[in-house]
């Protein structure tokens, strides 16, 4: 299977995460990417840099509010002088609009960089960085091209995107996240001309993003594998299975939260009744945020797949027989990530031999 990467990656090092206050090393680092790419080398894998595209699907998905932000958030955060004073050198959010404050109003504008930042991100534990706006629309861009490579007759391929993306919402970032890259290969596949696509994630955690992206569409199928967020787990304030959906998206989302322990027999049953609604949709091509943070060894979650587990995912998966693109979500264990990766994209593969 094809493997696209961008090399532009490595220019996003978030430099630690905030969490509860504390200043924590962070786990979403330029190693992950590298790790990957070693092992399906290792594997005998071709792997091709991405090709730049334009902004369409990625305008269709996200606001350009959010782009914008994105785009410019490292100038301006500079410009505001905060890395020298007072000695901060990645944006970060610190006020947020949150509904209570507004009770229904609509937050100003505001004059303050790291005030506007608020407008954006959800989290303390996303930081952008001088190379990070780069490096996410690299991860759109080797989304993008994995796409381009099954429009053009490959059955599946895989993008080696990082940063990951599965928990931006149209105008919102966060989760180590900034730009959806799966979400913008299912809309370009839309945009391709395929009239039905199936986005699965099987990230330990929620697909929030993708959910609310296509919401209200019938035309993009999401389903999402992930330890409970009722349990105590990111994203937390969603990720249930009454969320189906609405207007002409309803019935089209399906979420299935799994209790934290669970190993590869729950998950996969779960993988398979995603697989299955993919089936009874008729979805004529499917997008997998393929994370690997369910793994036994994962820091990230309490979920306990094993390699094993998602080599059979993968099978579940590649036997839809569909035109497949696979896009990389989470996965934090430094020693495991790559043979993770490799075992689901042959399980894949497999499935559709
Ligand atoms: C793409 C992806 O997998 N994003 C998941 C981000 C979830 N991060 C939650 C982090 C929770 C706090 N971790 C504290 C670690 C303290 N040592
Ligand atoms: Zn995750």
């Amino acid at each position: 299977m094809p493997v696209v990467w961008s090399d532009v990656h490595r220019s996003h090092e978030p430099g630690g995460e905030t969490w509860i206050g504390l200043p924590t090393e962070g786990d979403e680092l330029p190693a992950r990417a590298e790790a990957i790419r070693r092992a399906l080398e290792e594997a005998g894998a071709l792997v091709a840099e991405a090709r730049p595209h334009g902004d369409d699907a990625l305008l269709a998905v996200h606001d350009a509010g959010l782009v914008d932000f994105l785009r410019n958030a490292w100038a301006s955060w500079t410009a505001a002088d905060y890395p020298d004073d007072p000695g901060q050198d990645r944006v970060v959010g610190y006020i947020f609009p949150h509904p209570g404050l507004l009770h229904g109003l609509t937050p100003l504008e505001p004059k303050s960089e790291a005030a506007r930042t608020g407008l954006y991100v959800f989290d303390t534990m996303t930081t952008v960085g001088p190379g990070t706006w780069a490096a996410a629309r690299g991860a759109v861009d080797a989304a993008l091209t994995a796409v381009d490579l099954v429009r053009d007759g490959a059955r599946a391929a895989y993008a080696c995107t990082r940063p990951p993306g599965h928990h931006v919402t149209r105008s919102a970032y966060g989760g180590s996240c900034f730009l959806n890259n799966a979400a913008v290969a299912a809309q370009h596949l839309r945009q391709t001309g395929y009239e039905h696509v199936a986005l699965v994630d099987v990230d330990a955690h929620h697909g929030n993003g993708g959910q609310a992206i296509f919401w209200e569409r019938g035309d993009v199928l999401t389903c999402s594998v992930h330890v409970d967020p009722e349990a105590g787990w990111f994203p937390h304030f969603l990720g249930t299975a009454g969320e189906r959906g609405a207007g002409e998206g309803a019935g089209w989302n399906l979420n299935l939260p799994l209790a934290p322990g669970t190993g590869d027999e729950g998950w996969l049953e779960a993988v398979g009744q995603a697989v299955a609604v993919v089936r009874e949709a008729a979805a004529d091509a499917l997008v997998v945020a393929l994370g690997v943070d369910a793994a036994l060894a994962d820091p990230n979650s309490p979920l306990e797949v094993t390699a094993a587990g998602y080599r059979e995912a993968g099978r579940l998966l590649g036997a839809l027989g569909l035109p497949t693109v696979i896009v990389q979500e989470g996965g934090y264990d430094l020693a495991t990530i790559g043979g993770l990766v490799l075992a689901a994209l042959e399980g894949i593969e497999e499935g559709r031999a």
